[in-house]
């Protein structure tokens, strides 16, 4: 069988509308909203030819997809390879692209590491961290929020956490590109992420092993489990190198959108100042906004359906958070940024068995930046055109010029 972006090409059901478009083309990325309504517009699943893959964008189909983990599998990657037919590009996560039962017992430990009491514990870190860093920043006046803050912020504190002996805020950045730009087809942008591989990989891997942990972190509550017998050393490593893939860009990029959500809009920015306890719904309407983590896929580990169209098995399906997120048949002007609007069932952590494991620690780190903001700010001003950086699975800023205004 010859394949397509590593997977089996499928011939779709009848009735399921033909869309001859590249979803992963950075032009649409830098810009997507039109592709976003399209999608949605077109039908319950729509087939693209050109990766051979079915796609998903309303809100209903997408979170029904993502959440049924009897049909729709994690084990073969979340990307376009499958990585029963193809190798993967590095040994699978034992957390993110596994499937039940093995998922339940490495997602255990996470659960655990991750919990709202652990998360508590780094509240004083964080919060210290967010008013030293924005009164620097407050110094400076004009600053390039997507280095100065949104980058600085948790490759500072994130580190930290958890335990690591070994400090390269650049590595953990370019790791995180790697990851997720993997998920995509074999395009510029993978390309491109991939090349500084030779580098990081190892120098990741060697972050994640014992003796490069402290004895009170997030690494070494992970490796408690080795110690009790639940997991092997080699899987203890594992769950570290889970840590450092999805915990550095998610977070970088949600600071960075929320930056760009509240100098766009400085009326949303003046009532976050008024009520401070509108600092998590805010945060919830940015993820729901700007969809961090904007497509991620399954596989049909079977014969099944999507909205009633046959889907046979070894399908890639891309499921496209970001076009749920902005489906209007879910949510009222989804184009309007409204920081009171309590998004509940938002996709942009995902849903179901592996929906992010992370969140409390994500919520927590932009509670501190938010609140560090609001006390210290008087007005956030564009100071230039915000820059988007294409990616393949991540909707983030390249660049963010803004003037922080002191109260
Ligand atoms: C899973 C988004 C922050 C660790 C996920 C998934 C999404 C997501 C969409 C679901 C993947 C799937 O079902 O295939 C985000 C966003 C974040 C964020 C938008 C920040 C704004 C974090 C942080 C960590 C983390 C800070 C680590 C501390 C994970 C892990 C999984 C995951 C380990 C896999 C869970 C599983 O498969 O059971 N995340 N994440 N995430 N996230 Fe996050
Ligand atoms: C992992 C992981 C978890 C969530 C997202 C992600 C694709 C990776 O366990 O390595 O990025």
């Amino acid at each position: 069988m010859t394949l397509i972006e590593g997977h089996k090409p499928i011939t779709p059901a009848a009735g399921i509308p033909v869309w001859d478009i590249d979803p992963y083309d950075a032009e649409l990325l830098r810009n997507p909203s039109a592709y976003y309504t399209r999608l949605r517009e077109l039908g319950e699943v729509v087939y693209i030819p050109r990766y051979s893959v079915l796609a998903v964008g309303r809100y209903e189909t997408t979170r029904q997809v993502f959440s049924d983990h009897e049909n729709f599998l994690s084990s073969h990657g979340v990307g376009l390879n499958d990585f029963k037919l193809e190798d993967p590009w590095r040994p699978p996560s034992i957390i993110l692209e596994v499937d039940q039962p093995d998922h339940t017992r490495t997602r255990k430990v996470m659960s655990r590491a991750l919990s709202p009491k652990v998360v508590k514990g780094f509240a004083d870190l964080f919060r210290d961290t967010a008013e030293q860093l924005v009164d620097q920043l407050l110094a400076k006046g004009t600053i390039e929020a997507v280095t100065d803050l949104a980058e600085a912020f948790p490759t500072t504190v994130f580190p930290k956490a958890v335990g690591m002996k070994d400090v390269n805020p650049r590595h953990l950045v370019d790791y995180g590109a790697m990851v997720f730009n993997a998920v995509g087809p074999d395009n510029a942008l993978r390309r491109e992420a991939m090349s500084h591989a030779g580098e990081i990989v190892p120098w990741i891997n060697a972050a994640c092993t014992r003796d490069r942990l402290t004895g009170d972190g997030l690494g070494a509550m992970v490796y408690a489990s080795a110690d009790d017998g639940t997991l092997t050393e080699a899987e203890a490593g594992m769950l570290v190198r889970s840590f450092l893939s999805a915990g550095v860009d998610t977070t970088v990029t949600g600071i960075g959108n929320a930056l760009w959500c509240l100098s766009q809009n400085p009326e949303q920015w003046q009532a976050l100042k008024r009520d401070p306890s509108l600092i998590r719904p805010a945060f919830e309407e940015v993820l729901r906004y700007t969809s961090p983590v904007h497509t991620f896929g399954r596989t049909a580990g079977r014969a099944t359906e999507i909205a009633g169209f046959s889907v046979e098995e070894g399908t890639k399906v891309i499921c496209v958070l970001a076009a749920a997120n902005m489906d209007p048949a879910k949510w009222g002007d989804p184009e309007v940024f409204r920081i009171d609007r309590k998004p509940i069932g938002h996709v942009a952590f995902g849903a179901g068995i592996h929906g992010c494991v992370g969140q409390n620690i994500a919520r927590g780190e932009l509670e501190a930046v938010l609140g560090a903001l609001i006390e210290r700010v008087d007005r956030i001003e564009p100071a230039g055109d915000p820059v988007w950086r294409p990616g393949n699975a991540i909707r983030a800023l390249d660049r963010l010029p803004i003037t922080l205004i002191p109260n």
